[in-house]
């Protein structure tokens, strides 16, 4: 057992600049943001950001071999470069699903690798169920089915056992007499006309997951909660689709896994996720019997950690 041997810097591939970029209107109120990096002639891969409302990250190209792939990412509804800005209205599962297709044949691509952690793991699972003969591939990580279960866990009681110093002022924020559900709590501030209000109870939201992203805390992780120009989208984009239960019947995506047997898929899961326990990984691949599913002994949940990085390298460095 071994730690931090090597470097992130010394396990991704350096730093890239999309070589092209593109806006995208999905539907009468949402235009997406898009942009496309390393070999236009190489193998598509669709990177699919978390959150929802996370937006794609410049670092999220590392993860491929430029001179292989044909690297495609894009900001879902309402978060990144896309606009309007923290828009709820129209913003849901099946829409992202649909802006998914839109994107691929915008792009004149038949088919593509799908690339995605966390809440891109769920919908990237979601997308590969409703369109199976597009994904080339799943490579996924730090699996998240948006499960009662999962969502009681991480945002009402259970990580707030092993986090309880972070915990802490994400409960505080909220009065002791509506604390029964902070989801629904933290929801109508997220929601609510006063923009102070907004930005507070968004800035503690994500503060919340910042903190408990990591094995070790990252103090560079945790600065994203303090752009409030991240966390309101953020904030108002998860609290949204949460509330809703991400517009799908519970059990959603294990119901529908018969439609993705025949997809190769890798699921990279950290051991110490707390945002997204590994018992969601663990049961995804039970019903995925020809999945590969890795788990990491040294990590939490973010792709940012080094053992999880090198996995997925491996991955997409496998499938060249
Ligand atoms: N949300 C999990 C998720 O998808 C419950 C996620 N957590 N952090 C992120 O995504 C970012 C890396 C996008 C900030």
């Amino acid at each position: 057992m071994s730690f931090g041997e090597q470097t992130l810097e010394e396990v991704l591939y350096p730093e890239i600049e999309a070589h092209t970029t593109g806006r995208l209107e999905v539907s009468d109120l949402h235009t997406i943001a898009w942009e496309r990096a390393g070999n236009p002639d190489g193998i598509p891969v669709i990177v699919i950001h978390g959150g929802p409302g996370g937006g794609s990250q410049p670092s999220y190209r590392q993860y491929f071999d430029p001179s292989a792939y044909d690297i495609i990412q894009f900001d879902q509804r309402g978060c990144g470069s896309s606009t309007p800005y923290a828009e709820l209205e129209d913003n849901n599962t099946m829409a992202s699903v649909g802006d998914i297709e839109s994107l691929r044949r915008h792009l004149g691509i038949e088919t593509w690798h799908v690339f995605g952690g966390s809440w891109g793991s769920t919908l990237s699972l979601i997308y590969a169920q409703n369109h199976p003969s597009r994904a080339r591939s799943l490579i996924l990580r730090g699996i998240f089915m948006c499960r009662k279960s999962e969502l009681q866990w991480f945002y009402q009681d259970g990580a707030s056992n092993i986090f309880p110093d972070a915990f802490e002022p994400y409960r505080d924020h909220i009065p002791e007499s509506e604390r029964g559900d902070l989801v629904s709590a933290y929801h109508r501030r997220l929601t609510s006309k006063d923009g102070g209000i907004r930005r507070a109870a968004a800035q503690q939201w994500t503060r919340w997951e910042m903190a408990t992203s990591k094995l070790f805390p990252d103090p560079e992780y945790l600065e994203m909660a303090e752009d409030l120009d991240f966390a309101v989208a953020f904030a108002r984009i998860e609290c949204h689709y949460f509330i809703n239960a991400i517009f799908v019947e519970e059990d959603h995506i294990l119901n529908n896994v018969d439609k993705i047997q025949h997809i190769p898929t890798t699921i990279i899961q950290g051991r110490y996720d707390v945002v997204c326990p590994v018992r969601s990984a663990w049961e995804l691949a039970k019903a995925l019997p020809d999945s590969n599913l890795v788990i990491v002994a040294d990590s939490g949940h973010s792709m940012g950690e080094v053992s999880i990085a090198r996995e997925l390298v491996k991955v997409t460095d496998s499938l060249r």
